[in-house]
């Protein structure tokens, strides 16, 4: 418990349909605080390394293709209980699952393009902050 950092991506299919802000309002108004953020083209190399952890998955070379067929924005959010407040906010990995109100019941097209990530512990979050920013590019 107590202040917590998370890490976030909003994927390529809510960026191609414009709906960066709506998904983070409902980021700040579940509580969470953005204190970094970018949006960048993730490349293949960057794709296949951030989720090695499915690389013997059938659905692995999609996934990498998907993640990487338009721009994403990487995020650090902060909050009281971040890595599991956000995965409250995002809902199940598949949409069809998530509870209504959460950002992928919501917005989500299907099980790969579900519209967001967040990290599911605190050694994945700070592995995958790490990943993504240099500490001075984060403020809280
Ligand atoms: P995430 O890591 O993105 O927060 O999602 P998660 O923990 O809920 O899901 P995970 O099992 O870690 O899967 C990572 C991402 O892979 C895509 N996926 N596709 N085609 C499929 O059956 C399938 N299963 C997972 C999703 O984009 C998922 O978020
Ligand atoms: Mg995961």
């Amino acid at each position: 418990m107590g202040i917590e950092r998370t890490f976030s991506i909003i994927k390529p299919d809510a960026t191609r349909r414009n709906l960066t802000g709506k998904i983070n309002a409902m980021f700040e108004d579940g509580g969470l605080r953005i204190v970094a953020q970018k949006r960048i083209r993730m490349t293949r190399e960057q794709a296949e390394t951030f989720y090695g952890v499915h690389k013997e998955r059938a659905f692995f070379n999609d996934l990498v293709e998907f993640m990487t067929s338009g721009p994403v924005v990487v995020q650090v959010l902060e909050g009281e209980n971040a890595i599991l407040r956000n995965r409250e906010i995002m809902g199940a990995t598949n949409p069809a699952n998530a509870d209504e109100g959460t950002v992928r019941a919501t917005y989500g097209e299907s099980v790969e393009a579900n519209s967001v990530h967040g990290s599911d512990a605190p050694e994945t979050a700070a592995e995958e902050i790490a990943f993504f920013f240099a500490g001075s590019e984060i403020t809280g």
